[in-house]
């Protein structure tokens, strides 16, 4: 039973298989971060790539997005295990009209192992509900996802939306998402953008430490 094997089987959308090698692999003390970044995630890349060149289309890349999210179901208790009382909060949502969700879940996960709060708004997250959330939890961190080039710009209407109500400079703006980019951040004045899941953990992290232990 190898990494390459779970990655296949993830590939074709095989929940019952995925399931049993996650299982097995974490008996075998494979870390969950190998089992993530060497299996489930390197799924998604060739998913990505046999749909970007036609070799498969969406039922088969939802079928493979539900297999990669049972095994992270099975990690998530490993990943966000932290022991900590949170050291602060954060709210996160996927921007309206994005339906993807594993990505923002992976950040989810390992904010909470980085002993965090966090509330998960889930996809396709309008303005209006960033800004109200964000609010009622007092969030220290507002994190926005973005996976479509076409959804990207509905980061930018979160911050502008933040700003019409005139409660930009309580938050700290985290983005992400395959198509953003450092300079798109600076572009619609989010604080940061991070690139993956643990960096974004770390950072924000970061950021709390500063906020409330120095
Ligand atoms: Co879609 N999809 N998809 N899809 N999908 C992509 C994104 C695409 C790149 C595929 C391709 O063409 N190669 C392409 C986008 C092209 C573009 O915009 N340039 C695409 C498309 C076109 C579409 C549809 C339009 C297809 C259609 O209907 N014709 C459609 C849109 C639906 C919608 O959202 N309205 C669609 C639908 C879907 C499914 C529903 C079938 C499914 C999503 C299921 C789900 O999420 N529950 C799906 C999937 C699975 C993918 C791919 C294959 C995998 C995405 C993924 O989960 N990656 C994807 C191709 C790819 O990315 N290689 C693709 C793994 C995940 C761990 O990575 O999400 O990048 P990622 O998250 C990373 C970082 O980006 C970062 O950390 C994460 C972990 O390290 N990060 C953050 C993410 N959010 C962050 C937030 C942060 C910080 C870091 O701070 C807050």
């Amino acid at each position: 039973m190898n990494l390459e094997e779970l990655s296949l089987y993830v590939q074709e959308g095989n929940l019952k298989k995925t399931k049993e090698f996650v299982l097995q692999l974490i008996k075998e003390k494979i870390s969950a971060k190998k089992i993530l970044d060497e299996a489930l995630i390197a799924a998604m890349e060739q998913v990505g790539i046999k749909f970007k060149n036609n070799e498969i289309y969406v039922p088969e890349m939802l079928i493979a997005a539900k297999a990669m999210s049972a095994g992270l179901k099975i990690l998530e208790p490993i990943l966000t295990e932290s022991g900590i009382k949170p050291i602060g909060t954060v709210v996160i949502g996927t921007v309206k009209g994005d339906l993807h969700d594993i990505g923002k879940n992976l950040v989810k996960m390992m904010m909470q192992g980085a002993g965090i709060k966090v509330h998960d708004l889930g996809v396709d997250v309008s303005p209006e509900v960033f800004v109200e959330k964000a609010a009622e939890v007092n969030a220290d961190i507002v994190g926005i996802s973005a996976l479509l080039t076409t959804t990207m710009p509905s980061i930018g209407e979160v911050i502008k939306n933040f700003k019409a109500n005139g409660v930009r400079d309580r938050y700290v703006f985290m983005i992400g998402g395959a198509p953003v980019t450092d300079s798109y951040a600076k572009q619609v004045d989010a604080d940061i953008y991070m690139p993956d899941a643990a960096t974004a953990a770390e950072a924000a992290k970061d950021i709390l430490i500063k906020k409330y232990l120095s």
